[in-house]
């Protein structure tokens, strides 16, 4: 059996009780406790953006830098091509990730760096109170939004899926579902896309997920057809949730090619020597 190592740290976390950002930590604490063996955490990196979201950095003891908003995956790819060895994961909001990151997602799909990025969705700008995002429902009104949102929400699926990422996955904030989705993640080499429905209780408390939600690997989704991917990415739009509305979860689509840190013989040198951080002379 594995060896289960202490992840935590001892900041008392800030997030509203009940908050399902404590799924998320815990899933990923379980996933990467899992992982390390020898309970060598110099062998890991993260990186967070600014948001609730981004609190996860303080309650996670790994080496990494808590980054500006939406400068995650940049980060992420530096932290990489500095020591290719280490195995990388950044944590984003929606906002983070699809509003002001956007053009980063977008490049670090394309460039399949091995890197693994989270994105805790709750559809709004949580720590400034509640503002809509790319991902905000037709309607939703804050202060800012009096009559109501008038743009048709991105999906982020689809979006991933057109630039062929080589791992796309949605979960819902369950400690379990993110566990799992990490450990195949884990073995995925390239740049892994998963997000996280995390409705946020106080600004957007989407409760109805939980009632629209399905499993793909239960019904015997085939993750390696593009096609069937993207069909299933259509069947939620990230607009108002209905009566028929179905929310598929699990992984759409894997299939894995060629990696950034594989098509650049510095780095798969770098690679081969397999050295962890404190032998890095500077
Ligand atoms: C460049 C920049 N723009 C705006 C802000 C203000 N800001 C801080 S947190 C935040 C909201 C983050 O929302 P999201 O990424 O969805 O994370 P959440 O709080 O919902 O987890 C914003 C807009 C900032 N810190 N930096
Ligand atoms: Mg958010």
């Amino acid at each position: 059996m594995k060896k289960q190592i202490e992840l935590g740290t001892s900041k008392t976390p800030t997030w509203c009780p009940g908050c399902f950002n404590f799924q998320v930590l815990a899933g990923v604490k379980n996933a990467i406790s899992s992982e390390i063996a020898g309970g060598k955490k110099e062998d890991w990196a993260i990186a967070s953006g600014i948001g609730c979201h981004a609190k996860i950095f303080d309650y996670l003891n790994l080496n990494g830098i808590n980054t500006l908003h939406g400068r995650v995956l940049p980060t992420c790819m530096g932290i990489k091509i500095g020591n290719p060895n280490l195995n990388v994961i950044g944590f984003s909001g929606d906002g983070d990730a699809y509003a002001e990151g956007i053009e980063h997602l977008i490049h670090a799909a394309r460039y399949n760096s091995d890197i693994k990025y989270i994105v805790h969705n709750n559809r709004i700008f949580a720590l400034t109170v509640g503002q809509p995002t790319p991902t905000t429902e037709i309607g939703f009104r804050d202060k800012t939004n009096p009559s109501g949102v008038k743009l048709y929400p991105l999906n982020p699926i689809k979006l991933m899926l057109s630039l062929n990422c080589g791992f796309v996955a949605r979960v819902f904030a369950d400690v379990n579902q993110i566990e799992e989705v990490l450990e195949e993640a884990f073995k995925h080499k390239g740049f892994a896309f998963i997000e996280v429905l995390q409705p946020c209780l106080i600004f957007h408390p989407d409760l109805k997920f939980k009632e629209k939600i399905y499993n793909l690997q239960e019904k015997g989704h085939n993750k390696t057809n593009w096609e069937e991917a993207m069909k299933k990415a259509d069947e939620f739009d990230y607009n108002i949730i209905g009566e028929k509305t179905k929310i598929p979860l699990g992984i759409f689509y894997q299939k894995e090619r060629e990696t950034f840190e594989n098509l650049h013989p510095q780095l798969a040198e770098l690679k081969n020597k397999k050295i962890g951080w404190r032998d890095i002379k500077r």
